[in-house]
């Protein structure tokens, strides 16, 4: 009898641990949940297609957490599972969540018109009126009415455009949506998200993601994906975008067959059509608990997640709404570790560390009640050159000194404005060679621009550099940057790029623990002198004074070029320095300038000229950058 006891208490303990082992896996999953497929009806009367992960066990409720969608719900067919397993949504599995996903309307297999970023409407009238949050309220409704053994309680979280989704969902107003997690929303096309940045187009991910396929969705309901019609140049993209020239051949190519690069085309300025598409005009009176999640070195969408967090605190400010920003690319903190980023090394797996002590927590309490309310901070960020997580009552962090950094002459900065009387530094920006994004020779964009090494740009001659001298202290800088530039240019129009750098000591080396970099072809990165991009961002020049209302520059005269950057968290370290580089091009992430006032959407090759670009550091036009300086 013993001995059976023993055997069983054996088999008893690998069972456990057997599943413990092999929890979460394709077959865990298969073994203990079930899949539906429904169409849910909408006040409208159209239908979306909704996939139903739901767990067998119908001993308990369950909440359910959903994710909508313009990417598709599949694999579809009720056989089919998507492959959580891969991810960290299988976490949510193991406690039992109801998965649910849906395609929104006028996408795959949903019925409907599809509106790329569909304006939010605060003034429904009937049925009829009809926008994202009110979808996400009739796909609650239905669920909440029709799905087994639910507890009541949603979620809803999504990256990219489906952080926008979410960003409407959480403007539906369905008491039973308790949280909501933009994650990289898509918040504002025009002004810092995706397709422009400061008003300038960014070329290469719009044309890449457009005529690339998105822009072409064959006729709803479908399983089958777009088709592009388009050749992609599928090699060196500086030479193939270059090689193609101005905005109206890049229409000549795509024609009349994508809806929304038409209208890309038709709204050159901050007009109705762009500000009705500013996600942040939903987020008044925000009832849900808020967790917006986003990559300080996310290509895509880093100022939507920092301008949601933003808005919620100033247009909502009774929401309980949390913001976490980690060292990361677009949508790195549900995938992979986050020890590093291009060359770039963090110290830690901060992707995990977010899933397990952030996000599950936080939606295990708010829509399980499990645990203790989590004690997640206001504002969570992850602050590179120390490589520190800190958890802030409020963001920016308080105490912080905007503090002007000035250009000097020589190349140098200084905290004091420059005493010469006439100093300034001149380069001649040419539009027919512009200054390259990355050293890289790549097809579409890399993640790993958003922290690589300046070197390549400084060596260029329309490229200016300012160096502080040698730190003596750490320097730590939290919350937006503002560059404040005096200038005076040959033409009538031109952009502005400025990039805050970390300059590495020339005998940098990370600590062992720590892998140093490597090159694809092997070999160590030089890592000594370093000069990690820590935030760059463009101004298109012309709307210096007014988004909706471009303004000529008038050649040869000073003006003032005053633009916000995105904001950062970073330590430069006691033995580095603080580097400055101003170009008028940014190619091919940013489409090229022409360099004279004109609707740059329909300029012609010929139109493209050179210009003389002159910066101002001197005692009566000091340009600067003004830094948040945390004392
Ligand atoms: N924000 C990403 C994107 C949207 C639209 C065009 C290009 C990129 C994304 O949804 O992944």
């Amino acid at each position: 009898m013993r001995k059976l006891i023993t055997i069983f208490c054996i088999y008893l303990a690998v069972s456990v641990q057997g599943q413990t082992i092999h929890t979460l896996d394709s077959a865990w999953i298969r073994d203990n949940y079930t899949k539906l497929e429904k169409m849910v009806p909408m006040r409208d009367g159209k239908s979306l297609f909704t996939a139903i992960y739901l767990p067998k066990d119908a001993s308990e409720k369950h909440p359910i957490l959903m994710n909508r969608t313009p990417y598709s719900c599949a694999p579809y067919g009720e056989k089919n599972f998507r492959a959580f397993w891969e991810g960290h949504w299988k976490y949510y599995m193991r406690e039992g969540y109801i998965i649910v996903l849906q395609d929104v309307r006028g996408r795959w297999m949903s019925e409907g018109e599809f509106v790329d970023v569909r304006p939010f409407n605060k003034n429904k009238q009937s049925a009829a009126d009809i926008d994202e949050a009110s979808d996400t309220y009739d796909a609650i409704d239905w669920l909440i009415k029709n799905v087994p053994a639910n507890n009541g309680n949603v979620g809803v979280f999504g990256i990219s455009y489906p952080g926008f989704y979410s960003t409407m969902a959480a403007a539906s107003g369905h008491p039973a949506l308790k949280a909501v997690s933009p994650q990289a929303p898509v918040t504002d096309w025009f002004l810092g998200d995706d397709f422009h940045h400061n008003g300038a187009f960014c070329l290469m991910d719009a044309f890449l993601f457009y005529a690339g396929g998105f822009g072409y969705p064959r006729p709803v309901p479908t399983t089958q994906g777009p088709v592009s019609s388009l050749s992609m140049p599928r090699n060196d993209n500086y030479e193939s975008f270059l090689r193609i020239g101005a905005l109206s051949n890049f229409m000549k190519l795509t024609g009349d067959s994508i809806k929304f690069w038409k209208d890309l085309y038709a709204h050159p300025n901050y007009d109705t059509f762009w500000k009705a598409r500013n996600a942040r005009t939903a987020l008044f009176d925000v009832k849900p608990v808020m967790l917006t999640v986003g990559g300080v070195f996310d290509a895509e969408d880093t100022y939507g997640a920092w301008n949601t967090y933003k808005a919620i605190e100033a247009q909502s400010p009774s929401t309980n709404n949390r913001i976490v920003m980690g060292p990361w690319y677009h949508g790195q903190w549900s995938r992979g570790d986050g020890s590093f980023l291009g060359n770039v090394r963090f110290g830690s797996r901060t992707s995990e560390w977010y899933q397990n002590n952030i996000e599950i927590p936080f939606f295990n309490y708010y829509l399980k009640g499990k645990g203790e309310e989590p004690k997640i901070a206001e504002a969570t960020v992850f602050f590179t050159g120390e490589n520190k997580w800190k958890q802030l009552p409020q963001w920016p962090p308080a105490g912080i000194q905007p503090t002007p950094l000035y250009l000097q002459p020589n190349g140098g900065l200084a905290w004091q404005k420059p005493s010469e009387g006439n100093s300034m530094s001149e380069y001649v920006s040419d539009p027919s060679s512009p200054v390259p994004y990355t050293e890289d020779i790549h097809y579409s964009r890399t993640r790993e621009y958003m922290t690589d090494d300046q070197r390549f740009a400084g060596r260029r001659p329309d490229v200016l550099t300012f160096n502080t001298e040698i730190l003596e202290n750490d320097l730590t800088l939290a919350g937006p940057l503002v560059a404040d530039l005096l200038v005076s240019i040959s033409s009538t129009d031109a952009d502005f790029v400025v990039k805050l750098i970390d300059v590495f000591p020339d005998n940098f080396k990370y600590d062992d623990a720590i892998a140093q970099p490597v090159r694809t072809n092997g070999g160590s990165y030089p890592m000594g002198g370093y000069q990690m991009l820590v935030r760059g961002e463009i101004m298109r020049g012309k709307f210096r004074k007014s988004f909706e209302s471009p303004v000529p520059f008038k050649p040869n005269k000073t003006e003032q070029v005053k633009f916000t950057l995105p904001d950062i968290a970073h330590t430069f370290k006691k033995g580095h320095r603080l580097m400055i580089q101003v170009q008028s091009s940014w190619f091919p992430l940013m489409d090229r300038n022409p360099q004279q006032f004109m609707n740059i959407y329909e300029a012609r090759d010929e139109d493209f000229r050179k210009a003389t670009i002159r910066v101002l550091h001197n005692s009566s036009n000091a340009s600067s950058v003004i830094l948040p300086i945390v004392k």
